[in-house]
């Protein structure tokens, strides 16, 4: 596989020399700079790609080219923000850069409870505390009959937690929930937002029509409408799965099993509708046997995101080893495969000095590098076996 490295543009203080000399060949970025539902220029798109070639490297993937949520629920102004992804499209696909990965999760990008959570190594990684995030759902957003979409084991943690939580607990969840994983990949909530639960509420509102079948739908509508662009120009669009892959806060998600995954690529089923096989989001669901359907989508994945977590009995998960024997064998069927296909690591623990650089939560510098040390030996590894 292709080893990239998400990097967040030239303000970034991990710069491109550095990721040369650590083995990086290829660039996954985005314009952090426009906010969503913007067209990308073709000047736009052109500055940064040769900004990543005078460092050396080329830029392999486009992580994300956000969908608006008017796409996603199918607002009124639904068709012209479909038009501006297919003019960013082309002028991606002009350039020469032709992986595009995006997501299709209503209002929330990706979740999680604890951003540090201390590992008995003196690092930390993130967690994912479901009592945590019921408490969230039920006592801090309040929202309607929120307790029901709760398990009785989950509710009785809820209680206990209630007994302990401070205001500063509070502040901290909301943070982690809705704001620190939120504003740097182009969310909807950013640390500017003086009431992010307000918003956040707005936000919930707009999909209070929306079940999965409507977003399907919806989301079949927008492949459709891109797969032309995507033909002339070859480029492969590649779904990330939802993270984590189940609903919450009664949103619907639609990419978090094989009968999902199975469903939205026969909905559309041209090789350039593909997945982003990201171990980690799919291994955070007890469901998802995630040696099994690398597999499977080796065939319609584009894009391999190298993490896996490790679910406990009572639902939390946690980021786990990327020497997790299951993520050895994804990484055996990718580099078998699909040996072209970028691949970058994710979402490394803490360590080393780097909780004090302020990098986006779940991106340190130590961390990855250590991850991609890792993968790149089960690699080498596995091209031995051949
Ligand atoms: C989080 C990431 C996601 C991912 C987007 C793709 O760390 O995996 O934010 O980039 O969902 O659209």
């Amino acid at each position: 596989m292709e080893k990239t490295w998400r990097w967040f543009g030239p303000k970034d203080p991990i710069t491109l020399s550095m990721l040369k000399q650590i083995g990086v060949e290829g660039i996954v970025t985005s314009l952090h700079h426009l906010p969503a539902g913007e067209v990308w220029t073709e000047d736009e798109v052109i500055k940064m790609r040769d900004y990543i070639a005078d460092g050396g490297l080329r830029w392999s993937v486009v992580e994300s080219l956000p969908v608006s949520e008017s796409i996603k629920y199918g607002g009124a102004d639904r068709d012209k923000l479909i038009d501006n992804y297919i003019e960013s499209l082309r002028n991606l696909g002009k350039a020469g850069v032709k992986t595009v990965c995006y997501n299709f999760m209503p209002v929330l990008d990706w979740a999680r409870t604890d951003l540090e959570n201390p590992n008995p190594d003196g690092t930390s990684s993130l967690y994912f505390n479901k009592a945590e995030m019921a408490y969230f759902d039920i006592y801090i957003l309040k929202r309607k009959d929120a307790a029901k979409s709760w398990d009785a084991a989950t509710l009785a943690r809820v209680e206990q937690l209630r007994e302990k939580m401070t205001p500063e607990d509070e502040k901290r969840l909301v943070e982690n929930i809705i704001v620190k994983t939120q504003g740097f990949v182009g969310g909807n909530i950013s640390e500017s937002d003086n009431d992010p639960v307000a918003k956040f509420r707005q936000l919930l509102d707009l999909y209070k029509d929306i079940d999965a079948d409507k977003l399907r739908e919806n989301m079949k509508y927008f492949l459709e409408r891109i797969m032309p662009v995507c033909e002339e120009y070859d480029i492969n669009m590649c779904v990330h799965p939802d993270d984590p892959p189940m609903p919450l806060f009664g949103l619907p998600r639609i990419v978090t099993c094989d009968a999902d995954i199975d469903a939205f690529l026969k909905a559309v089923d041209n090789p350039h509708n593909g997945l982003t096989f990201c171990a980690g989001s799919l291994s955070a669901g007890a469901h998802n046997d995630v040696v099994e359907l690398a597999k499977k989508y080796a065939p319609r994945t584009h894009f391999v995101h190298a993490r896996i977590c490790r679910v406990m009995p009572d639902g939390d998960f946690k980021e786990s080893s990327h020497l997790d024997p299951r993520l050895i064998e994804v990484v055996r069927t990718f580099e078998r495969e699909r040996p072209d296909v970028p691949m970058r690591v994710d979402h490394a623990p803490l360590m080393l000095g780097d909780e004090k650089m302020g990098y986006n939560a779940g991106y340190s510098f130590h961390g990855r590098m250590l991850a991609l040390g890792m993968v790149s030996g089960i690699m080498a590894t596995v091209n031995t076996e051949k």
